[in-house]
């Protein structure tokens, strides 16, 4: 597929809008090396929106929808090699390859600096240089950073206009000697032999090439984020998590909030806006982020958490009004969808929107398409980019600077079989073992095979910036500073009974184990003790008016202490990577559950 053309906007400003010696230094080295016609300075303006998005729309990158069944909304594909994270070609550059770990690519960051400073050079000849300020966090938080991205695609422009903070907020957060994260994209000619994302930790920087596919190039996501962020966290004492965070209100107007890990494409951005079923009238969930927790100790010994974004970068297929509706409003308008079906009437379609599947449209490829095709309308891994003020169920904290204290941290992974519905850990280091040993069936988010059990500790594995093992000893030492630690639980939405059909429905229904969880973090209800937990009764969950039974319910809490040995021998294929570099206590904690068994 031909790249689009040249993009020159004629409304370039002449003047960089700050006075950041070191900041403008470094635009003018980039500038050199990829040779772009001209520079274009970011503030974020509604103005400036309309015009790249006209720019945009001119050079067929995006396809305006349907105005009046999706004001604002933008329709666009992307390379169909090019539609997913690539862990093959993600990089961490530290110093030492020990210090990146066995879970990471590695190169030496003077012979990657190389190889891209050579891969760059000139490659943004007759394009636009766009300077992205952004902020991740809201003005003011003790966590929040600012990063800057220099990239020659406006579809990133608009999408990070959504996704954080960005334009004058983050040059007034930057001021003129501020610490930044420098971020380097360009597409390239999207060929994924020349596909890198490469993070050099000890610079703080960042350069993605060869892609134009969300979580590679969006880089205050994933890259920053995530993998910049953990490192910081680790030096500066917080946490960066792979997490959502949510708020449960009782109808007595009692508030806790929770995070939850869950590997890409596994329903984190479902769990965040989850809507309550109608037996728990009164209770409210309100979303204060659908992917990233940036996490810190609070003055009273709590865990504060915030999400760094601003906009949420969800999976569409399988999204309805049933599902998610707080989602399908979401991405009602002011939305980019990338990689959907687009329909004659300039309305958009994927596999379980509600309603029937239309006569005929356009797939994610562009390829006609109807419901006698064999192959899919929307990509697996197609996404919506929404701002967050969209969703009818945010939470106001998720303005507020300081965080939430949170109550639960949960993890979970699809697991058709051994793990059950929910179990508790019993302390905050065998919470840290659960999350450690954490596993789940791989999805589209990743290019790569989709349905193999993989072990993804905290649901971090694509994303922890350095050695895992650190991780592990960073997640063990955080206790120390917290005098009120998170009640750790793991839960799985996903097993299946004998006859192959989930045992639990899943969505809204979640409210019920969610309760559970929310009632022990206030020591409400009872559990009983198991080899790999505290575990409900399944009296203890709700299901009035529920089509599972007592019976499925004592199954989805099951536990096969078979299972459970092959389980943990499937442990050691992560333990053995990092054996090195484990802390003792997660080989402890490994010994106890044997012998618990
Ligand atoms: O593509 S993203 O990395 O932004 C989403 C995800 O995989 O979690
Ligand atoms: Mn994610």
């Amino acid at each position: 597929m031909p790249l689009p053309p040249a993009s020159v906007p004629s409304f370039v400003p002449d003047a960089s809008p700050t006075r950041h010696a070191d900041l403008r230094a470094w635009v003018e080295e980039m500038r050199d090396l990829c040779q772009p016609d001209q520079v274009y300075w970011c503030d974020g303006s509604e103005r400036e929106r309309e015009q790249l998005t006209q720019e945009a729309v001119d050079q067929g990158i995006l396809i305006r929808l349907n105005q009046e069944k999706l004001p604002g909304c933008y329709y666009h594909r992307s390379n169909p090699n090019d539609v997913a994270r690539v862990e093959d070609c993600t990089f961490i550059c530290t110093r030492t390859p020990d210090a990146a770990g066995p879970t990471n690519h590695w190169m030496a960051p003077a012979a990657m600096y190389e190889k891209l400073y050579d891969l760059c050079r000139g490659a943004m000849k007759g394009r636009t240089m766009y300077v992205v300020p952004y902020l991740m966090g809201m003005p003011g938080s003790p966590l929040t950073k600012v990063g800057v991205e220099l990239t020659d695609s406006i579809y990133v422009v608009l999408s990070m206009r959504i996704m954080t903070r960005m334009g004058q907020v983050a040059w007034d957060e930057l001021g003129a000697n501020g610490k930044f994260t420098k971020g380097l994209h360009s597409m390239l000619d999207l060929n994924p032999e020349r596909r890198f994302i490469a993070h050099f930790p000890q610079d703080n920087t960042i350069i993605s090439v060869g892609s134009n596919y969300g979580g590679n190039v969006l880089l205050g996501k994933k890259c920053l984020a995530l993998r910049l962020g953990s490192y910081l966290g680790r030096i500066e004492g917080w946490m960066a998590e792979h997490m959502l965070i949510l708020g449960v209100e009782s109808p007595t107007g009692e508030k806790n909030y929770v995070a939850a890990a869950f590997p890409s494409a596994c329903g984190k951005t479902n769990f965040a806006m989850l809507i309550p079923p109608k037996q728990f009238a009164g209770w409210k969930i309100t979303t204060v982020g659908d992917d990233i927790a940036w996490m810190r100790p609070g003055p009273d010994g709590r865990l504060y958490a915030i999400n760094p974004e601003a906009g949420y970068f969800g999976v569409v297929p399988g999204t309805n009004f049933k599902s998610n509706p707080n989602a399908m409003i979401s991405m009602s308008k002011d939305t980019i969808y990338t990689n959907v079906a687009l329909t004659p009437d300039g309305d958009v379609w994927w596999e379980g929107k509600d309603g029937e599947p239309p006569a005929e449209c356009l797939d994610w490829q562009g390829r006609p398409w109807t419901p006698a095709s064999k192959e899919k309308a929307a990509h697996p891994n197609s996404r919506f980019a929404a701002p967050m003020q969209n969703n009818p169920a945010l939470a106001p904290e998720a303005n507020d600077p300081n965080g939430v204290p949170i109550s639960a941290l949960i993890f979970g992974g699809r697991r058709a079989t051994t793990l059950p519905l929910v179990f508790q850990a019993f302390n905050w280091i065998h919470g840290v073992y659960v999350g450690a040993t954490m596993a789940s069936e791989t999805t589209a988010a990743a290019t790569g095979g989709v349905g193999q059990v993989r072990r993804d500790p905290m649901a971090m594995l694509p994303f922890c910036g350095y050695n895992m093992g650190d991780y592990f000893r960073h997640w063990l030492r955080m206790r120390k500073l917290l005098k009120r630690p998170p009640k750790v639980f793991h839960v799985n939405w996903f097993r299946k009974g004998k006859d192959g059909k989930f045992l639990w429905p899943g969505y809204g229904e979640n409210m019920r184990v969610l309760k559970w969880i929310v009632d022990r973090c206030r020591g409400r209800v009872p559990a009983y003790e198991t080899p790999v937990g505290w575990m409900p009764e399944p009296e203890d969950i709700d299901i009035t008016g529920l089509e599972v039974n007592v019976a499925e319910l004592t199954e989805a809490l099951s536990l096969d202490v078979e299972e459970w040995k092959r389980e943990v021998l499937l442990q050691d294929e992560l333990f053995f990577k990092l054996y090195a570099d484990l802390p003792k206590e997660l080989i402890f904690q490994r010994e106890l559950l044997i012998s618990r068994l």
